[in-house]
């Protein structure tokens, strides 16, 4: 077959298949993102969920030997909920970010992958070919850049013309050489819209991000949120959208068509206080589906502790004192002491006083100690007498 035929099979068998978009790219090495990645690793930018080999990261052959082409795709994604969960006091709520709405996207986009490449291997038999979605080596973003699905924006998100940014990518390397599309020349134009909103300042200049101070990044660390970004976290469970729902891009863009991506409106709204007395196994069964829930309730109930403060909640004090007396684990035991030293009152102070008798752990000492001065300082400062 020619491989213009191969190539228009592939793009007919993507439709049936439900993939929006599809492209074709050479697999030439990505010298310029290279150059890009080692400034990034020199400045301290990576996150270091990144495959570590800037070689294999760069070098589709590395990966697949005689590799000659890539297939890009993107499946779009809901960016709203159409009945989300009202907030009440007392019953407050959590949100994960919209890329873990619904079934884990790696798995959808692996299947289709798949899919595609048994389409491949029907035609060209001898062909070899490498499914990729996320955690593989390549740059995701790089590569649909050059198969043309889209431009890499100021947030460094792909953006489509059609589906904004709210879409999952992922790719094939093969060996089989099929004719490249052009990448898109559509850019921001003058817009700063998610510059200007990042909470953290982690879009430190247009399209380069420094990870570790983006809440998407730390929403999934497992040991303690550093204090300056605590408060920034919010009532995020997991992950970031502010720099995209502020895109223009994404305006109005709202794609529900990919079932699997449909959101249950309490499992990403979930409430904050029943996260907390979760199993691992309950945990896997509420939230196991999830893209989300891939580094385990650890890093989820801390940002629910989190959230418990950002919202002041008072009822919550007894479950937090409970937990900074008897979690076994350091970190949320640390949150739950920095959190009851930002609701404050009269128990979370007794909690507060009753864990600095106990506590061995030198750094959950030490988020006590703080808290502990901070409601001290509050109290002298309102006037009231210290009572301890
Ligand atoms: C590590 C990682 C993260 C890290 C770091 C993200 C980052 N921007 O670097 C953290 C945990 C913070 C993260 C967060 C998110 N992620 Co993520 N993440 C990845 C992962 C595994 C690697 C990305 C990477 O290598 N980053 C390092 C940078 C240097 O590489 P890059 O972003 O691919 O590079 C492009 C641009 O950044 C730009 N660039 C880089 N440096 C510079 C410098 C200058 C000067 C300029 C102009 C441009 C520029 O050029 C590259 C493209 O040519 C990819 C999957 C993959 N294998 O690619 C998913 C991926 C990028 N993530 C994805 C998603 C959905 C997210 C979140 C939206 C999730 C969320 N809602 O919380 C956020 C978005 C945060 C943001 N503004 O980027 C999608 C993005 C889809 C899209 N439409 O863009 C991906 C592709 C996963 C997928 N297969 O769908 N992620
Ligand atoms: S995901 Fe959030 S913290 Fe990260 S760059 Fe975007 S707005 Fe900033
Ligand atoms: S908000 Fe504006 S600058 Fe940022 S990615 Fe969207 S269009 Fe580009």
């Amino acid at each position: 077959m020619r491989p213009e035929e191969i190539k228009a099979r592939l793009i007919e068998e993507a439709k049936r298949l439900n993939i929006d978009k599809i492209g074709f790219a050479s697999a030439d090495p990505f010298l310029e993102l290279k150059e890009r990645l080692i400034e990034h690793r020199r400045k301290g930018y990576e996150s270091g969920f990144e495959e570590p080999d800037l070689e294999k990261r760069t070098r589709p052959d590395k990966i697949l030997p005689e590799a000659k082409s890539l297939i890009a795709i993107a499946l779009a994604y809901p960016s709203r909920l159409s009945n989300p969960p009202k907030s009440k006091p007392g019953a407050y709520r959590g949100i994960f970010c919209r890329a873990s709405w619904g079934k884990d996207y790696h798995h959808v986009l692996r299947e289709r992958l798949e899919a595609l490449k048994k389409c491949l291997l029907d035609m060209v038999p001898t062909a070899s070919a490498e499914v990729l979605v996320d955690t593989g080596p390549l740059s995701d973003r790089a590569v649909a850049e050059r198969a043309g699905i889209g431009w890499v924006g100021k947030n460094t998100a792909l953006i489509t013309e059609e589906f904004g940014s709210w879409v999952y990518l992922g790719e094939m390397i093969t060996d089989v050489y099929l004719p490249p599309d052009t990448p898109v020349t559509e850019g921001c134009g003058d817009c700063t819209a998610c510059l200007d909103a990042c909470p953290t300042g982690a879009l430190v200049q247009p399209g380069q991000l420094n990870a570790q101070a983006c809440l998407a990044y730390l929403t999934q660390t497992k040991q303690m949120v550093p204090e300056p970004y605590r408060e920034k976290i919010g009532n995020r469970l997991y992950g970031c959208d502010t720099c995209q729902v502020v895109c223009p891009k994404n305006r109005k863009v709202n794609f529900t068509h990919q079932r699997e991506f449909r959101p249950d409106p309490e499992k990403v709204k979930p409430l904050l206080k029943p996260i907390l007395g979760m199993s691992n196994r309950q945990f896997r069964r509420e939230f196991g589906e999830m893209a989300g829930s891939w580094r385990g309730r650890g890093p989820i109930q801390r940002n629910a502790i989190i959230a418990l403060a950002h919202f002041r909640d008072r009822s919550a004090v007894p479950l937090l004192s409970r937990l900074l007396r008897e979690d076994p684990r350091p970190v949320i035991r640390g949150t739950s002491a920095w959190a009851l030293g930002k609701i404050g009152g009269e128990d979370a102070l007794t909690a507060l006083c009753e864990a600095e008798r106990e506590e061995t752990d030198a750094d959950v000492r030490r988020e006590i100690g703080q808290a502990l001065a901070r409601l001290r300082r509050e109290e002298v400062s309102s006037g009231s007498p210290p009572k301890r």
